[in-house]
């Protein structure tokens, strides 16, 4: 606690914390199966079983979303089986949907959707037998840790993250099992670990983010701290002037978290990430006691870092380090699945690849290890071909959206499916050079990341004749990969019916986009 903090009243949540740890909700799993959701404790359902990865949906009463961790975004092909059948079994349909399903998130990470409480005992069984978990992986905890995609088949990486990231993962939630010690923080945090040279991980909007430099020779990372988006708080990490080499890169998270647990605010909610804890000390005392806690000091940071690359999206067929095989990237349209798919899947991978399947923070997916003799024939998968394709339009191929009203109770407006039919849309009026990244977020939580896009929709209200309707904030500007940078507000409360013809004026006034011929001429016919 701050010292401010002291004399402060500790919010809500911390008051229910001390109570009792979250996390000993483990063993209550079975009586919540039995006594059935309605009886839980309000402050257990709600908020509590967050620390095991189950998120009760208030817009599906009843309903449970389940979050993973899926260190570096990478599964085995018997891992995705596992889940395809957790959501076969026990997703049912909710919201627009009349099955359940799972979305990859902006974290390089899965969630499923639509089960009940009753199931969640088994489900836990389930996971855990797969070698997987979801033990802190919402609110006062570390979220799903990233790194970089192609990490280990990357002809050009730096470092490859996988071991990193995974033995992060360990450290945090003590093997799986659940850590009391770091799973109290004061908020969430979130951590990058890049390892290419392009920042495939946005690094630069995570509380810690670990960015390859070389100093003397030797390849490490300089490190980023303090970035976090919150509503009408939208932050950039900033350098801590620090190189470490990689072997430290798990002890310098473990004394972060340990120097942020034990110092940062608990009082009012919004101001508890991390950063606010480095703006009431100042930088310099915040890694002078980082250092204390590490018991050594820190080098200071190499004069630059190794991002000197564009940002790839990995979609598409690209050779791997190793030769003759390839990583194969497919788009999957606003990052949904469902159960079938996820089986297939899982089977292409398995025939084709290594038995491997990754996620990326684009919602996307690369299977990779399909040999080059074998390619031609995986691209004719009728999933390759016509589902998740190698090759998607320009502005369907980069679409990212978060949740949304479907399933999200912060939600100001729909998002996946209003996204999905726009950009559908405006791809059969205008014909783009390249891609043009539009992120959707339906609230100013901004999970789906609007302020590193070109082009960002934040959801809000506005009045328009006199009613209530669904808007949206426009952001412009924000840069990924090399020198990346947020965006801008250049809009406000723009109603949604109006988001076509708005986004259609930006993509011609400053993405080179061109109305197409049959456009033009049924605009002709009809005016
Ligand atoms: Fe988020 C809360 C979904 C990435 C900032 N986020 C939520 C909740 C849990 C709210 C809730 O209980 O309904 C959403 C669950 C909706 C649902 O049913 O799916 C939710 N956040 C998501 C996901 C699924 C969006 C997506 O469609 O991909 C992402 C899951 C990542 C993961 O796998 O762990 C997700 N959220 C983010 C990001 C992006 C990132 O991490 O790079 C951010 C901004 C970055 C940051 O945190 O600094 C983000 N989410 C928030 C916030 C605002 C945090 C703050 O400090 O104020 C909230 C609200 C909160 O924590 O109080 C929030
Ligand atoms: Fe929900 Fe808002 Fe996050 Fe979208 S941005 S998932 S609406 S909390």
């Amino acid at each position: 606690m701050t010292s401010t903090d002291k004399k402060l009243k500790l919010n809500k949540i911390e008051q229910s914390k001390a109570k009792k740890h979250p996390l000993l909700l483990k063993q209550e799993l079975e009586q919540f199966a039995q006594i059935g959701w309605e009886a839980v404790d309000d402050f257990d359902r709600e908020y509590g079983l967050k620390w095991l990865g189950f998120f009760h949906r208030t817009v599906t009463p009843g309903k449970f979303m389940l979050r993973m961790r899926i260190p570096n975004g990478i599964l085995t092909s018997t891992q995705m089986c596992v889940l395809a059948e957790i959501v076969q079994r026990y997703c049912q349909g909710s919201g627009f949907q009349d099955r359940g399903n799972a979305d990859i998130t902006t974290r390089q990470n899965l969630q499923l959707r639509g089960m009940r409480i009753e199931d969640i005992p088994d489900i836990f069984d389930r996971l855990l037998k797969a070698g997987l978990t979801s033990v802190q992986s919402g609110m006062d905890n570390v979220r799903n840790i990233t790194g970089s995609p192609v990490a280990g088949i990357d002809a050009d990486e730096l470092i490859d993250t996988r071991g990193l990231v995974r033995n992060l993962q360990d450290m945090i939630t003590g093997n799986s099992q659940g850590n009391l010690a770091l799973s109290n923080l004061p908020r969430k945090f979130n951590i990058a670990v890049a390892g290419g040279r392009d920042n495939s991980v946005h690094a630069e909007i995570n509380d810690l983010g670990y960015l390859p430099a070389y100093k003397e020779g030797k390849l490490g990372f300089n490190l980023l701290v303090g970035g976090y988006f919150a509503p009408n708080n939208y932050v950039a990490a900033i350098p801590l002037n620090a190189w470490i080499p990689p072997e430290e890169v798990v002890p310098l998270a473990e004394a972060m978290l340990i120097v942020y647990n034990e110092n940062g605010s608990r009082a009012k909610r919004q101001k508890c990430r991390m950063m606010h804890l480095i703006e009431d000390w100042g930088l310099e005392k915040f890694r002078t006691e980082l250092e204390n806690q590490l018991g050594h000091p820190l080098e200071p940071a190499a004069e630059k870092d190794e991002i000197d690359w564009e940002k790839r999206d990995h979609i598409g067929v690209h050779k791997q380090k190793q030769p003759g095989l390839n990583y194969v990237g497919l788009h999957v349209p606003i990052g949904r699945l469902y159960a079938d798919e996820m089986f297939e899947l899982a089977r292409l991978a398995e025939v084709y690849g290594g038995g491997e399947v990754r996620l990326t923070v684009e919602q996307n997916l690369i299977i990779p290890d399909v040999p080059d003799t074998r390619l031609e024939t995986f691209l004719n998968e009728p999933l390759v071909k016509e589902r998740f394709t190698t090759a998607p339009e320009q502005l369907n191929r980069a679409l990212v959206s978060c949740t949304g009203s479907e399933f999200c109770s912060y939600a100001m407006i729909e998002t996946k499916n209003r996204a999905l039919k726009l950009i559908q849309e405006l791809e059969s009026e205008l014909n783009l050079p390249r891609p043009i990244r539009i992120h959707w977020t339906g609230c100013p939580n901004s999970c789906g990341q609007p302020q590193v896009a070109d082009i960002g929709l934040i959801g809000t209200k506005a009045r328009k004749d006199g009613e209530t309707v669904e808007a949206a904030d426009i952001w412009m500007g924000g840069k990924v990969g090399k020198d990346a940078h947020l965006g801008e507000e250049i809009m406000k409360k723009v109603p949604c019916d109006e988001l076509k013809d708005v986004l259609r004026g930006l993509l011609i006034e400053h993405f080179e986009a061109q109305p197409n011929r049959e456009a033009v001429r049924e605009k002709t016919t009809v005016g």
